[in-house]
């Protein structure tokens, strides 16, 4: 039997483990992203363990989510990660230079790498034939470093595409109906791997669109193949060098099979809070909305803004509605500029953003209490919009053009189709945005603004923990419910103290008093606790305010990974466990040390009750050390001193 893409590249970068579905691998990565959120102390980090220049080939700083500097604190952060990219041997991606994975795909994937990035939605540059993963920050520094990437090996699903998109079907409804079936849980521990008759019909920005979002079904990873496709987007951007052909075995062997026919696909939308809560466009048309976002790393390419012109061109944004796009990258709007996009934009009363994440993780653009927001973004997690019990409805490009003309919900297949794509003969643009790291032995100094804080410590696993339950949480808690998003709380991401204030803000607004009198505390939560964003704020401002371990019916894995690397242990729990737990009351977990290296069986009594229960945590030798010792940097320094 032959191998897959996915197969290929994970065996030809494998340092550590066997490649057999559930067992830990560690992979090295030729290519590393950070961003301005995660990656300010993924680089403290980085520096906190000593090392003296960044290992893997080729790796980038963006400032992309606090573009807008509104403190100087953000500001402070971003010279702090400027000049230690440029004194680590990092390329520096400037403030309006746009996000990172448009501005990545664009500039610098090479289909049959490796990517490894802080930010979720790094598998985007799955689309050009990478194995693209995102990960917390330490497990990047560690990376960038030179050491392995950790993982379970994932199952590697075919994705069988077939079929053409119809008239205003996009790859957005692509994605959406995979949410639709499979749900924000459907891909943990999975790889998509795309193939099929139907994959030539999909140009590159719509491979990006689908791959992006597959972090939103909490897969691995999702790839394409490396084709002509890929090829002639390549050339468009002036890097047909770097194109290689990336591609499975025709005979390739798969751990399962899901098949799509694209021809069957019609629009779709997400109704608030959850991405996966779809429904066909049909079912909430005619609903009115005040504001239209379109863009992000999700529906940020030139084929996106492109189709938005298309739409609204000649015509007038509704005058309830504010409609902001957000091109993905600064070439993307230079090539707007150049092809007369701004200017058919501007005249339709449409706002064009700087290329930065912004409205998307609540950056700006707040809705109004009450009021409907329609995105093509990713992510509709409750809060996430800076709003309280806000109402994002997530779609395409073309459904949020038409409704913002309309001022509803509108189904664009009312209207004539789209003229056929015809992409710009280049997507050549200036790369003034980038700046080179120091040349061997030139001085460059890292300047640490007052906003940088000491990275806190975890603590060693007690043997005993007694401690009160904080917060008995539902199901499909994502790390938005627990550290959000919004302008306030993100320009504290490498203020540990400063941003633990904000946890669980919109959820339980006493949580953090509540913590904080305790001292040491546990969290109960049912399915997939801490889906979405890689953002480390999510385990380390809990472990900052005492929380020691998480009993959760299932997490979702890059939180996983990020609690054990704080020292915060995740139990899994059997439902009728979740069940008889009451929020306030005190458990105490029995023998909790000697039970991890035993087998992982962690006895959890009610003090209430005098009931018991068992809890699970299962652990890989090298997870455990590093849990037991209260997380990766707490282990290191152990290391170091011994
Ligand atoms: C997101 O989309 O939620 C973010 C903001 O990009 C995060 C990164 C972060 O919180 O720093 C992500 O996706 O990992
Ligand atoms: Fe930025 Fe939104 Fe993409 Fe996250 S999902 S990287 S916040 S645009």
């Amino acid at each position: 039997m032959g191998k897959s893409l996915a197969r290929k590249l994970i065996e030809s970068h494998l340092v550590a483990g066997k490649p057999v579905a559930g067992d830990e691998i560690g992979i090295t990565a030729d290519q590393i992203l950070l961003t301005d959120t995660n990656g300010t102390l993924a680089f403290l980090q980085f520096e906190a363990l000593g090392f003296p220049h960044v290992r893997p080939p080729r790796v980038v700083t963006y400032i992309d989510h606090n573009v807008y500097q509104f403190d100087s604190r953000n500001s402070d952060d971003h010279r702090y990660l400027q000049t230690a990219s440029r004194r680590y041997g990092a390329v520096f991606s400037k403030p309006g230079n746009g996000i990172c994975h448009q501005v990545h795909l664009e500039s610098f994937s090479a289909p049959g790498q490796t990517l490894l990035g802080t930010d979720s939605h790094t598998p985007l540059c799955g689309a050009a034939g990478m194995l693209a993963i995102g990960a917390g920050g330490l497990d990047v520094a560690v990376a960038m470093g030179g050491g392995p990437h950790y993982l379970t090996m994932p199952q590697i699903v075919a994705v069988r595409l077939r079929g053409a998109l119809g008239p205003w079907v996009t790859a957005k409804d692509v994605i959406l109906e995979l949410l639709r079936r499979l749900s924000v849980r459907g891909g943990a521990g999975k790889i998509f791997e795309y193939t099929g008759p139907g994959l030539p019909a999909l140009s590159l920005p719509q491979r990006m669109t689908i791959a992006n979002m597959g972090a939103e079904l909490t897969l691995t990873t999702s790839i394409f193949p490396s084709d002509e496709v890929t090829r002639d987007y390549f050339r468009r951007l002036g890097r047909e060098a770097d194109w290689r052909p990336a591609a499975p075995d025709p005979d390739a062997d798969y751990d399962a099979a899901i098949d799509v026919d694209l021809s069957t696909i019609t629009p779709l939308i997400a109704l608030p809070g959850s991405p996966d809560r779809v429904v066909p466009i049909e079912e909430v048309a005619g609903t009115a909305v005040e504001q239209v976002m379109a863009g992000s790393c999700t529906n940020g390419s030139w084929e996106d803004v492109w189709s938005v012109t298309q739409v609204v061109r000649g015509g007038r944004v509704h005058p309830s509605v504010s409609f902001v796009v957000f091109p993905g990258s600064h070439r993307i709007l230079e090539v707007m500029a150049r092809e007369g996009l701004v200017q058919d934009l501007l005249a339709a009363g449409v706002v064009i953003s700087e290329s930065t994440c912004g409205a998307c993780p609540g950056i700006g653009h707040v809705p109004a209490a009450g009021a409907r927001s329609l995105r093509a973004f990713n992510r509709n997690f409750p809060g996430r919009s800076g709003a309280k019990d806000d109402q994002v409805y997530l779609c395409s490009s073309v459904v949020a053009a038409a409704s913002a003309l309309t001022g509803r919900i509108t189904d664009p297949r009312a209207r004539p189709p789209l003229p056929a794509l015809v992409l710009p003969a280049d997507f050549l643009a200036s790369d003034a945005g980038f700046v080179p790291p120091a040349a061997p032995g030139e001085p460059a100094e890292v300047v640490r603004g007052p906003n940088i804080k000491d990275v806190p410590l975890g603590e060693p696993v007690a043997d005993r923990l007694a401690a009160p339950v904080l917060l008995k949480l539902g199901d499909k808690i994502s790390t938005d419910h627990i550290s959000p998003g919004g302008s306030a709380a993100l320009v504290f991401r490498s203020n540990v103290p400063a941003i633990a204030e904000f946890t669980f803000k919109y959820v339980d607004p006493e949580f953090v008093a509540r913590a904080k009198a305790a001292g040491r505390g546990l969290l109960v939560a049912g399915e997939l606790y801490g889906q979405g964003s890689s953002r480390e704020a999510a385990a380390v401002a809990p472990m900052y305010l005492g929380v020691r371990a998480v009993l959760a019916k299932s997490f979702a894995p890059i939180h996983r990974a990020n609690l054990i690397n704080w020292g915060v242990v995740p139990l899994t729990i059997e439902p009728d466990t979740y069940d008889a737990i009451e929020p306030g009351e005190t458990l105490t977990l029995e023998a909790v040390r000697a039970s991890l290296v035993a087998d992982g069986r962690v006895t959890v009594v009610s003090e209430r009750t005098g009931a018991r229960h068992t809890a699970r945590c299962l652990l890989t030798p090298r997870e455990r050390e590093i849990l037991l010792a209260g997380g990766l940097l707490a282990h290191t320094r152990a290391l170091s001193r011994a």
